[in-house]
């Protein structure tokens, strides 16, 4: 696994000796796990044709319902971006943290680099940018999707062979409620963890809810909560430790450490 560039990762003690204590670990990751792809974050996703529009407003039933050529134009230029990029160290050093553990992997995130890296994702919680399905009759779109190169302003979904409909992207709009089961799931194995475990709170803003609130279930359920974000958030309170870094740096360097006890 490659050194990560830049000055040393300091990652402490506590850190280190809870991750090498833990039998099981959940990893809640959000837009930052995946920054160092070069997929923006979401308050960064702004670039260009979209700068002027708040994502909490591009990204709702109400934005697609006024204008959906508009926002599929948005969603198809994410799609292409996260067909150009790569996993990270930091998504490697997640599905390697398996071989040594017990992992589970809740992510807000909807690109696939969790899944190309060899992680199982046990929830997306807030969809996936490559699951399509038809707005109207709900049918599942597997179909062809034209993937701009560059940024357009509109681009005209696919329509549904069932029922000519328009066809959507297969993410939680803000406004909808989270797929059921899959925030079930995550809810779960947040309450499976136990003293002595690790939950990795890594790259999130603890903005969007109900997602931020599941760093508080690891906490009452008795596991060690880790933040690994260069900045404070939101959710910085609910965790015990803090490594103030980047993910694509940090996991390496907390897998490697773990692997050699
Ligand atoms: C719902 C898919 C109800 C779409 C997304 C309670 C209080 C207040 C508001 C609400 C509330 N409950 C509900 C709401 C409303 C709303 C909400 O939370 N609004 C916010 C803005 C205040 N929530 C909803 O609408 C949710 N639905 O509540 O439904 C309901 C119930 C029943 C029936 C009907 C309805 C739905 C929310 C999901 C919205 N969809 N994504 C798309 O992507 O287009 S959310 C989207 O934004 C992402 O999925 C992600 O979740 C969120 C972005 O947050 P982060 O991932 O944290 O990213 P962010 O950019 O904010 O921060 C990046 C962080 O990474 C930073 O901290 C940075 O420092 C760090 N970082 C940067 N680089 C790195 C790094 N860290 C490590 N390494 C690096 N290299």
């Amino acid at each position: 696994m490659s050194q990560a560039e830049g000055p040393a990762v300091e990652v402490s003690e506590e850190v280190l000796e809870a991750l090498r204590g833990a039998s099981r670990v959940v990893a809640l990751t959000g837009a930052g796990m995946s920054a160092e792809s070069g997929v923006p974050t979401f308050r960064d996703a702004q670039s260009g044709l979209w700068e002027q529009f708040d994502p909490s407003q591009l990204a709702t039933p109400e934005a697609w319902r006024a204008d959906p050529p508009f926002v599929w134009a948005w969603y198809a230029w994410r799609v292409g971006l996260v067909r150009s990029v790569q996993p990270n160290p930091g998504h490697c050093a997640l599905a390697e943290l398996a071989d040594l553990r017990e992992v589970a992997v809740v992510t807000q995130n909807i690109d696939d680099l969790h899944e190309r890296a060899g992680s199982t994702v046990l929830a997306h919680v807030h969809g996936s940018l490559l699951d399509f399905r038809c707005m109207d009759c709900g049918a599942p779109y597997d179909g062809e999707i034209e993937v701009p190169t560059e940024p357009v302003e509109r681009l005209d979904p696919p329509t549904c062979p069932e029922c000519q409909g328009d066809i959507r992207p297969g993410v939680v709009w803000f406004g909808e409620e989270l797929p059921r089961a899959a925030f079930d799931d995550a809810v779960a194995a947040l309450e499976a963890l136990g003293p002595g475990d690790v939950c990795l709170v890594v790259g999130t803003s603890g903005i969007v809810y109900p997602a931020a609130g599941l760093p508080a279930v690891a906490l009452s359920a008795g596991a060690t909560v880790v933040e690994v974000n260069p900045q404070e958030t939101d959710v910085s309170d609910m965790c015990h430790l803090h490594v103030r870094d980047t993910a694509a740096r940090v996991l390496p360097t907390l897998v490697e450490r773990v692997r050699s006890g």
